[in-house]
């Protein structure tokens, strides 16, 4: 039975921006935040000047991350979970971990069942024709009362340390260096660089970005630096952390009110089409312990999900239609972009809305991206700006050659405000839900995203109350209690997610006391939600950000009484306005005492949980007990998964495949097996397998990044902008310039597959040929900020050239490695 109950911090940073000051090293790997993070990179500076913490880069190119660096090695895009498993190997080899923490914190002493194998770059499970794997071979071997079978001694050679031990023996130096392409020494000073912080009183911050979610393998890249965090002990603990540095300033809010097209808000998913009850829909979400005494707190799961279904469809959800459960779709798969546009071209969808969306710039294969549009019945685009995407149907000669008379598409453009023009919350990467004002007046005819969704939404409801339909009563009877209907407000919009009673909430214990929160009050907590419809809340991870005591993401006080950089009154944070995730993890399991006196983040006083934070950890695990401090009460172990017998698509430990398009026909690692080249379940459509090229007709790695002057594609229609940043260019290494007879500023035709782009050549020191199983592969760099709309020069789309391929488990386009051909044009 596959587990959906999902985890925090995979999309977030466990820690936060200020809290990097406390950091003793700081890896930057997947990420380029002196570039693309600016303004959070200061805290790298401060951690630096703070503690002298050292900072190590590994990039494929020599970035500005990498200017600031103490240490950087060079690595071929696409490959880093070789280098970390590598790293794991060296680790658990040189036993370099933080021992008592991995005991007691990890679930590296529980016993893997006897069906699980891995054999040939494949797991146990795996079904070529569907490519994907049924995870029932990769559970946890159980007693007889259904608790995981444990050893604490961490011997037993089927536990999961002994089961790691073997899995990563493979990834020697000498194996890591012939697949990334890193020199064997400059990954064996990475690792000593990173085995110092094995110790209880040393941490390393991991600052990752895009360099590793966008790739076939993405979420695994994550997962592999998770372990070695964990491995480490610095998952939990003040200056460590896996810090997911997020993009667009709301893009962590998008995710936590459940924008994807498989979920719900707060992380909780939609049904899939084999749970058609709500019983079924419960079973794999809301878990229970593995362990004696653990919370699983997704247990609460009814809670949360009843509160959401009151909130929008209040009295229409009752216990006697399951609280509106046959309300929400059962998805039968993913719904990504991918797919979306896919369906496009297959004429199975014909209308779609664009709403601060811009895919022919920002999606793979620009081709495919513009045959989709151009079969739609309409596409309406919500946004300030005129964009690649709503003027797709003009032809603009060579850079968008389409033929205009041929597009049948109704194309409607809506101009909205941008967020300075309104009140809001951005959620930044630190999880801070952080108020913000109304700076300028919108300029003609732009409206409010919220007007416009307002105003679509009441003339679609009109229309199926007049007309009835299918299925009218969701959407009329869709709570929408706004003072003004056409116009909601987002202090309306804001209360709402946060949550109410409807009822009087009688204290369970003593119904007699004064209620804990009285009908129609705001609610101070997520505690609070029940699951018997007296409760609603929009989004119960937000629950506390708008209480009876008023809008706590509009406090503004940077106090910092413990001198780590706790601000817990500035904004607030989910969940629970807790700064750091997992945070009981940073105490010593025996005595509940921190780690590292001097950063206090929670201890146990003897009676209780307290410090700067508020403590993540059952509020009565008292350390004296044995087993009683398990700090990962979101798990149904209590304790970080190390390996994970449920909810990765490609197996329950990151193993090293190549990207879809890479420089070598085999994996080194199981050369043999063609299955095992690229990832085995990531989802590819048929026509675009025929659309990936090979290294004989394509032999250089291509990635593409940004820069510091430009936010994608917005700021091209930015005079200062477009000045200083005018034109697209690609970045290549000397050594191959000179091969290809290139000079720097020379226009040169870049070409994969699926197209071509022509730019000027950027000739350069950073970008270095590496060794990769004893040959010179190079790596052509495209930065990603240009188009055919707005004020620079007009060009071709970096994203002509990237293949339509994703993610196995979140599907996110692989545009960070992929292989092209450069010439002379
Ligand atoms: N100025 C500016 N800032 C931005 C943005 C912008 O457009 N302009 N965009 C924002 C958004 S939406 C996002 S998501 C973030 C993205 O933030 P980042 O992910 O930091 O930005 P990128 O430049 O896309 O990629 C980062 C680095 O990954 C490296 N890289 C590529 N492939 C690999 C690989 O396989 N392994 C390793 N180790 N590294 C690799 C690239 O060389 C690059 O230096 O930036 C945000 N910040
Ligand atoms: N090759 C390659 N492709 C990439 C990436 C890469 O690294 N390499 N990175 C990917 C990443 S991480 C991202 S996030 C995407 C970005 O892809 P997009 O989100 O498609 O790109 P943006 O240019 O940020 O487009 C956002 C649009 O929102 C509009 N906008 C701004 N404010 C508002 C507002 O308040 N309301 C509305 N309605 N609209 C508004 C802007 O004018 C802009 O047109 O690109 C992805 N594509
Ligand atoms: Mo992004």
């Amino acid at each position: 039975m596959a587990s959906l109950a999902p985890t925090f911090g995979r999309g977030a940073m466990t820690n936060h921006w200020q809290d990097i000051q406390n950091a003793d090293l700081v890896l930057i790997m997947g990420g380029n935040a002196a570039e693309a993070h600016p303004c959070g990179f200061k805290w790298v500076i401060e951690a630096k000047k703070q503690n002298k913490a050292r900072l190590v880069v590994v990039d494929p190119r020599f970035t500005r991350s990498a200017a600031m660096a103490d240490y950087y090695a060079p690595i071929r895009a696409g490959s880093d979970i070789a280098f970390l498993a590598g790293v794991i190997n060296f680790l658990l080899s040189n036993d370099k971990i933080q021992t008592e923490y991995v005991r007691n914190y990890t679930n590296a002493t529980f016993i893997v069942g006897p069906d699980y194998k891995f054999e040939d770059g494949l797991f146990s499970g795996y079904n070529a024709e569907k490519r994907n794997y049924d995870p029932k071979s990769w559970a946890y071997a159980l007693d007889e009362a259904g608790m995981a079978k444990v050893d604490m001694t961490m011997q037993d050679p089927q536990c999961v340390l002994q089961v790691m031990k073997r899995h990563y023996a493979r990834y020697t130096p000498e194996m890591v260096s012939r697949i990334t392409g890193t020199p064997q020494d400059k990954f064996l000073k990475v690792c000593e660089y990173i085995a110092s912080t094995s110790t209880s009183t040393r941490t390393m911050t991991i600052m990752y970005a895009l360099g590793w979610t966008q790739h076939s393998q993405g979420s695994q890249m994550i997962r592999t630096g998770a372990l070695v965090q964990l491995l480490l002990g610095n998952i939990g603990v003040p200056g460590g952390g896996m810090n997911a540095l997020r993009g667009h300033s709301n893009i962590q809010g998008l995710t936590d009110l459940g924008l994807l097209s498989n979920s719900l808000t707060g992380y909780m998913s939609l049904a899939r089409d084999n749970e058609q009850t709500l019983e079924d829909y419960y079973k794999t979400r809301a878990v229970k312990p593995l362990r004696p005494n653990q919370m699983s707190y997704w247990q609460n799961y009814p809670k949360f999900f009843v509160s959401l279904q009151k909130s929008w469809w209040g009295n229409a959800a009752t216990a006697e239609n399951d609280w509106a459960f046959h309300y929400l779709p059962k998805i039968d798969k993913l719904y990504d972009v991918l797919q979306a546009f896919e369906l496009m071209n297959q004429g199975k969808l014909n209308g779609y809305i664009c709403q601060g969306f811009n895919p022919v710039g920002s999606f793979p294969d620009k081709k495919k991206i513009v045959d989709g549009l151009s079969k739609l019945k309409f596409l309406v685009t919500i946004d300030p700006l005129q964009t690649e995407t709503s003027e797709f149907w003009r032809n603009f000669g060579e850079f968008n050659d389409v033929k205009t008379t041929d597009i049948q598409t109704t194309v409607f453009r809506l101009p909205s405000t941008c967020f300075a023009e309104e009140d809001g919350s951005l959620t930044n990467s630190s999880r801070w839900l952080q108020w913000h004002w109304k700076g300028a007046q919108p300029p003609g005819e732009a409206m409010p995203d919220i007007d416009i969704v307002a105003g679509l939404f009441n003339r679609i409801r009109a229309a199926y109350v007049k007309d009835g339909g299918a299925f009218p009563d969701p959407i009329v009877n869709l709570t929408w209690a706004y003072k003004i209907p056409h116009a909601p407000s987002p202090q309306e919009l804001a209360m709402e997610y946060n949550g109410r009673a409807l009822t009087d909430l009688l204290d369970p214990k003593d119904p007699s006391k004064p209620p804990l929160a009285k009908a129609g009050e705001q609610l101070a907590g997520f505690g609070l939600l029940r699951d018997d419809g007296s409760t609603a809340s929009g989004c119960w991870i937000y629950a506390g950000a708008w209480t009876q005591a008023g809008n706590q993401m509009a406090r503004r006080d940077n106090a910092d009484p413990y001198g780590i950089g706790m601000v817990q009154n500035w904004a607030w944070a989910w969940p629970a306005n807790r700064r750091i995730l997992y945070n009981g993890a940073s105490t010593d399991p025996k005595t509940g005492k921190p780690w590292i006196a001097r950063r206090n983040l929670v201890a146990w006083n003897g009676k209780q949980w307290t410090g700067a934070d508020v403590p993540d950890i059952r509020p009565d695990a008292n350390p004296t007990d044995a087993d009683a401090v398990r700090p990962f009460i979101m798990t149904a172990e209590g304790v970080a998964r190390l390996f994970a017998p449920t909810g990765m698509a490609e197996g329950p430990l990151p193993e090293h495949y190549e990207p879809f398009e890479s420089p070598l026909v085999n994996n080194l690692m199981h050369p043999k097996n063609e299955k095992a080249r690229a990832n085995p379940a990531a989802r590819i459509f048929k026509g675009d397998l025929e659309r990936l090229g090979t290294p004989k007709d394509f032999p250089y790695v291509a990635t593409s990044y940004r820069l510091t002057e430009h936010f994608h594609y917005w700021t091209k229609n930015v005079r200062t902008s477009a000045i200083i940043q005018p034109q697209q260019f690609v970045e290549i290494g000397e050594e191959l310039a000179k091969e290809k007879g290139i000079a720097n500023g020379d226009m040169v035709k870049v070409s994969s597959k699926r197209g071509y782009i022509k730019a000027v050549a950027l000739v350069t020191k950073r970008i270095v040929g590496l060794q990769v199983d004893g040959r010179t592969v190079h790596t052509v760099g495209l930065p990603n900020h240009w188009g055919f709309v707005g004020i620079a020069k007009p060009g071709y789309l970096v994203n002509t050239l990237t293949p339509f391929v994703g993610d196995a488990n979140t599907q996110t386009p692989e545009y960070k490695s992929f292989t092209v051909n450069i010439e002379k044009a």
